[in-house]
């Protein structure tokens, strides 16, 4: 599974055959996996190969697969985003992804259609650097990807009373547990082989929760964001919204000795912390019963926001001699743990990082609101975003979300590069810049080679983690970190999700270089599914000028 190093760039095949799985004895809700395992096989490329990736679909209803943070800038129809750049792969048909593996870094992939991702449909791409910044400080890596469990089935039983008239408050699915690598809570134990220094890949495939990550005793070295490799940064703790990845590396040698108490006998093993963030959750978790909920046995059981992996320093998987509420030591830390982007750590290749100045603007008010019918929906621009909008020139909007004939957006921009019926932008009296226009559906035309700020103000009492494809932003500054636009001028760093505070706001920067239908949405299922999703519809004109025509293969599937 390791990939080679090479100076040529190679040619990574995989297959994933996308089917059921009942992993476990005391659950019967089946998992949505690749290859039959939860989470999905490691992919593993170096940067620049090309990835040709056939995926199965053995399911009873249909699927794709979307590579959360692989660019796709020249292989726009291979992003697996059902409505912009595909068709879904249709119950037991099968499509083969090619792109080149770019850019390098922490990325992963998961299912995007059906909330699929939700039931497990969840897997690590790893794209490799032939030489990998900060690599003389770890030895060995680990990689876990944290997970919200839900006992039911996100599609056919949570989404149904989520986006229901009988949830007017529009209450989120709140999961059942914590599940890390597949392993519920005090089941994971991550060997360290003998290795002093490791480095850890965290990936929050999540679809919903935010967690505070810490290791007990240790400081942790934080090296990449996303895929962007940061100057080291030490901080004993940090906060990861869904679909965010940091990467961080330790060295035991600095294990905080007096963490274990002089008491206790010396401890082989310490604690590995999820802790998510129970203000975040809708509802009181210590006794909440969703009006869902089937009762089993032990019934009832509440969800605990507290996951513990256990890191064995000796491989022989014992518990950590000293007591789980063993109060936090102060390591030394230059980080707030309030700052889910991190937005102080610096890029580690500054010369590269050409920040360029604003050609454009774009503001996106977030709110969320019952409709006519009485079911939650989310907005951008007062807003929601339906199948149905997925048709840039249908002019009324069906709010429920149906299935659509309409074709992918990428498939229209083809055939109708100058008919989308997308008002250029415009000047107007609040901004100094043009102002990017939308059709009123949700879809935003961005001239190719524009640079956008967008201003992300969120009026909801929610954070919400917003993500990008085809692209990554700079985040420039958060209503929890404003000075940064100051202090970091020209030095912002890139990531492909941005955490926007609770009724607070985010700017970040795009440039508009990889022409294509890109969805911009909440990365946290349940609002994606209440329609908190625009398009960004970039460069038709280019798109067609780069050589792009509409696979016969894939419009097959439509
Ligand atoms: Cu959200």
């Amino acid at each position: 599974m390791s990939a080679t190093p090479a100076t040529e760039e190679a040619t990574v095949s995989r297959t994933l055959i996308i089917d059921t799985i009942t992993p476990y004895p005391t659950s019967q809700k089946p998992i949505i996996a690749a290859n039959y395992s939860f989470p999905g096989p490691l992919i593993e490329a170096y940067e620049g190969d090309t990835l040709i990736i056939r995926v199965i679909n053995k399911l009873a209803q249909p699927t794709t697969v979307h590579w959360h943070g692989m660019s796709q800038n020249g292989t726009q129809d291979m992003d697996g985003a059902v409505g912009a750049t595909q068709c879904p792969i249709p119950s037991k048909a099968e499509m083969i992804y090619t792109f080149k593996a770019s850019p390098a870094g922490t990325a992963w992939y998961h299912g995007h259609h059906l909330d699929q991702y939700a039931d497990g449909l969840i897997g690590p791409l790893i794209i490799r650097r032939q030489v990998e910044p900060n690599q003389e400080y770890y030895d060995t890596e680990r990689i876990l990807m944290v997970a919200d469990w839900y006992n039911d089935l996100a599609r056919t039983k949570l989404l149904s009373w989520y986006l229901s008239a009988s949830n007017p408050k529009g209450i989120e699915p709140i999961p059942d547990a914590i599940v890390v690598n597949g392993k519920f809570s005090q089941s994971l134990f991550v060997q360290t082989n003998g290795a002093t220094r490791i480095r850890f890949r965290i990936i929050n495939a999540a679809a919903f929760s935010m967690y505070t990550f810490s290791i007990d005793g240790l400081p942790l070295h934080i090296i990449e964001l996303d895929q962007t490799p940061v100057m080291p940064y030490i901080v004993s703790s940090f906060v990861i919204n869904a679909a965010q990845r940091v990467s961080f590396y330790v060295n035991m040698n600095e294990f905080d000795q007096n963490f274990v108490p002089a008491e206790v006998a010396p401890t082989k093993s310490i604690y590995i912390r999820f802790q998510a963030m129970p203000d975040m959750y809708p509802a009181d978790i210590s006794s909440y019963i969703p009006p869902y909920a089937t009762p089993r046995y032990p019934y009832p059981t509440f969800f605990n926001p507290l996951y513990l992996a256990i890191l064995s320093l000796n491989s022989q998987n014992s518990i950590p001699t000293y007591p789980v509420n063993q109060e936090q030591s102060s390591h030394p830390s230059s980080g707030d743990p309030e700052d889910v982007n991190i937005l102080r750590a610096r890029p580690f290749y500054q010369a590269k990082n050409i920040v360029p100045d604003a050609t454009h603007y774009l503001k996106l008010v977030i709110t969320f609101a019952p409709d006519s019918s009485n079911i939650t929906r989310g907005y951008f621009n007062n807003v929601t975003y339906g199948p149905p909008a997925n048709n840039v020139t249908t002019k009324t909007l069906n709010k429920k979300c149906v299935t659509s004939n309409a074709l992918p957006l990428l498939y229209q921009m083809a055939t109708t590069p100058n008919g989308l019926g997308i008002p250029s932008p415009i000047m107007t009296s609040g901004s100094s810049l043009p102002v990017i226009q939308s059709d009123g559906n949700g879809h935003y035309l961005i001239p190719y080679g524009a640079v956008v700020d967008i201003f992300l103000e969120n009026r909801d009492a929610g954070e919400h983690p917003f993500h990008s494809h085809g692209y990554n932003f700079w985040i420039i500054s958060t209503s929890e970190n404003p000075q940064a636009e100051e202090l970091y001028r020209g030095a912002y760093l890139q990531r492909d999700v941005v955490s926007v505070p609770s009724l607070g706001w985010a700017k970040i920067r795009l440039l508009a270089n990889n022409p294509g239908a890109w969805l911009f949405h909440c990365h946290i299922e349940w609002h994606m599914d209440a329609g908190l999703v625009i398009a960004f519809i970039v460069g038709p004109n280019e798109l067609l000028a780069q050589g792009y025509t509409i696979k016969p293969t894939h419009k097959r599937l439509c």
